[in-house]
């Protein structure tokens, strides 16, 4: 094999490539590998880690405790490693990323600061074709895409953007070099989990912080502290137990050390509860109180119902009326969107050098050259922080010209929605793999579980073809037609899809991107249950040739 080839007749030959070093892709390298399939990762980044490579805002942070989001298919790894706080900082997963690189010798696999720009399927030698941005070309059997949910950045279309004098800065492409906020104004666009995240850090150095928040979020206190060594030992003698648990929860996360910020439902319901009992909710359970009722998440006047002792929460923290009015979230189902974990970002807002500009009174209209204006007033700043958010789940895949049996384009195959067997190959599309793709829980639970549940599914799947003499797989249209209308059943009536929610889980944050329920909301346990009963009766759904 050659790698990494200018001349234009040579292609690169594997068994399999990946595209992406994220956890999914370094993952996927090794057990392909263990497996004896030659494979090549190629990742865009100039270092592994996907995610936590781009994302080195200030205050960003993994929002499952650390020792749950940690690879599980080395038992040496989880004993050698040890974690220093109970929710991991973007640079301690880094290091561990390029630690677990390093310790099982894949750098030498990833070529790295390229991007895949195109993947033709030759249909005659029923292999993939594959293109980079640096002009290498790759011949692989197999394609895995382990590109990640949420990587795709959403550069949003304010006018004016380019005009700005100050500096910009993207949460999802953070410089490498510290940034220094000190004396500095400095205007955050964004109230996801990025925004809310760095919007405490940013105030504490500079001058003033204006944070323009279209819709508020709900955002719990994350009540992160340092790993306990005790429990870190506790914890590590029962790794396998640990493991194997994740797998039987909806989420996959345990919350062995003692990291549930949102705490499961009482067994009552809000809108049998009085006044008193609510507010009383409140008064035990801060900041839980809105989730404690069975009825929350499942009955929209329950849910308002809820929204109430969130709001009650904001108003009880910030000090401020205006502000807290401001912050609170409305017509808006509370369990909507991704919850988001967070350290002081309330409290935040009672500092006197930050201000929430609340677009609800009147929109950004344009980026001049010296700052922000809006509706409301223009405001003067030195930098502005786009915590914009990403073209969630297909994003990535979409932005690389990928061409199945017959020519047909990925993007035009999913343009009223992306459509999945299992979430891991698509009609259309042999020998095609996406490592926590839309149809699967994904974001919806532990990554890191899900990621190394896939790389296993598809390594038990290149096995069988291996030793059947297979040469291609894809699965049946029924098989995918039904799984999409499972996945679509199984998010109706959840808050995920209620009218009044909008969200990136269904597309709603990209111009002229159809709205539908991407990630399976059926719990880790029943989808893994799905992937186990298709392998045990034969690999049903799926066709080989
Ligand atoms: O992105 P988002 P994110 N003018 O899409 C606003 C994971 N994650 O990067 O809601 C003004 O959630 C937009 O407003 P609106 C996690 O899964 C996890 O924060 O569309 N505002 C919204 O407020 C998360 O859910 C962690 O009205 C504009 C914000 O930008 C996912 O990544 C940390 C705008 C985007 O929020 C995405 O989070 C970080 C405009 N033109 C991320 N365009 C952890 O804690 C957009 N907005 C683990």
């Amino acid at each position: 094999m050659t790698v990494g080839a200018r001349d234009d007749a040579a292609f690169s030959e594997f068994d399999a490539l990946v595209v992406g070093a994220g956890l999914s892709g370094i993952y996927a390298l090794h057990h392909l590998r263990e497996l004896g399939f030659t494979a090549h990762v190629v990742e865009a980044g100039d270092g592994v880690g996907g995610t936590w490579y781009w994302n080195r805002y200030p205050g960003a942070r993994c929002d499952v405790p650390s020792m749950e989001y940690s690879f599980g298919f080395s038992p040496e790894l989880e004993q050698e490693w040890d974690w220093s706080e109970v929710f991991p900082a973007q640079d301690e997963l880094e290091r561990y990323f390029n630690h677990v690189v390093d310790r099982f010798d894949l750098r030498r696999d990833i070529q790295l600061s390229t991007r895949v720009v195109a993947a033709t399927y030759d249909e005659e030698a029923a292999r993939w074709m594959v293109e980079t941005d640096r002009g290498d070309r790759f011949s692989a059997r197999f394609l895995v895409m382990a590109t990640g949910c949420l990587s795709a950045p959403l550069e949003p279309q304010i006018p004016g953007r380019d005009t700005f004098t100050g500096t910009s800065l993207f949460t999802n492409a953070w410089p490498k070099d510290d940034v220094d906020f000190t004396g500095q104004r400095v205007g955050l666009i964004g109230t996801g989990s990025s925004g809310v995240q760095a919007t405490p850090v940013i105030a504490a150095d500079a001058d003033h912080l204006y944070v323009f928040q279209r819709t508020p979020s709900y955002a719990w206190p994350a009540g992160n502290r340092p790993l306990d060594p005790e429990l870190q030992r506790a914890v590590k003698q029962q790794y396998r137990e640990l493991r194997a648990e994740q797998r039987r929860i909806y989420g996959g996360v345990v919350g062995t050390s003692g990291a549930i910020a949102v705490p499961l439902p009482r067994d009552v319901k809000i809108l049998e509860a009085s006044e008193e009992e609510r507010r009383a909710a409140v008064d035990e359970l801060g900041w839980a109180a809105c989730r404690a009722w069975s009825d929350v998440l499942s009955d929209l006047d329950a849910n308002e119902a809820g929204a109430d002792l969130y709001r009650e929460m904001v108003r009880r923290v910030v000090v401020d009326p205006d502000a807290a009015d401001g912050l609170s979230p409305r017509n808006l189902p509370l369990g909507c969107k991704r919850p988001i974990l967070h350290t002081d970002y309330y409290e935040t807002f009672n500092r006197d050098n930050v201000t929430l500009v609340d677009l609800r009174r009147g929109g950004i209209e344009k980026v001049t050259p010296n700052g922000i204006s809006t509706a409301q007033g223009d405001f003067d700043l030195d930098m502005i922080v786009y915590a914009t958010g990403f073209d969630a789940m297909t994003g990535a895949l979409d932005r690389i010209d990928i061409r199945g049996r017959g020519g047909q384009r990925l993007r035009e195959a999913w343009a009223a929605g992306a459509r999945t067997y299992l979430g891991i190959q698509t009609v259309g599309f042999p020998n095609f793999f996406t490592i926590t793709g839309p149809g699967s829980p994904s974001v919806l639970a532990n990554m890191v579980v899900c990621a190394e549940q896939h790389v296993e599914w598809i390594g038990d799947c290149l096995v069988r073809m291996r030793e059947r003499g297979h040469t291609t797989v894809e699965p049946t249209l029924d098989a995918q037609d039904a799984w999409v209308a499972q996945v679509n059943a199984v998010a109706q009536g959840t808050m995920y899809t209620a009218p009044t929610c909008t969200s990136w889980y269904l597309g709603d944050n990209i111009p002229g991107k159809v709205r539908v329920f991407l990630p399976w909301v059926g719990g880790l346990p029943a989808y893994i249950e799905h992937c186990e009963r298709v392998v045990a009766a034969d690999y049903e759904g799926f066709a080989f040739t």
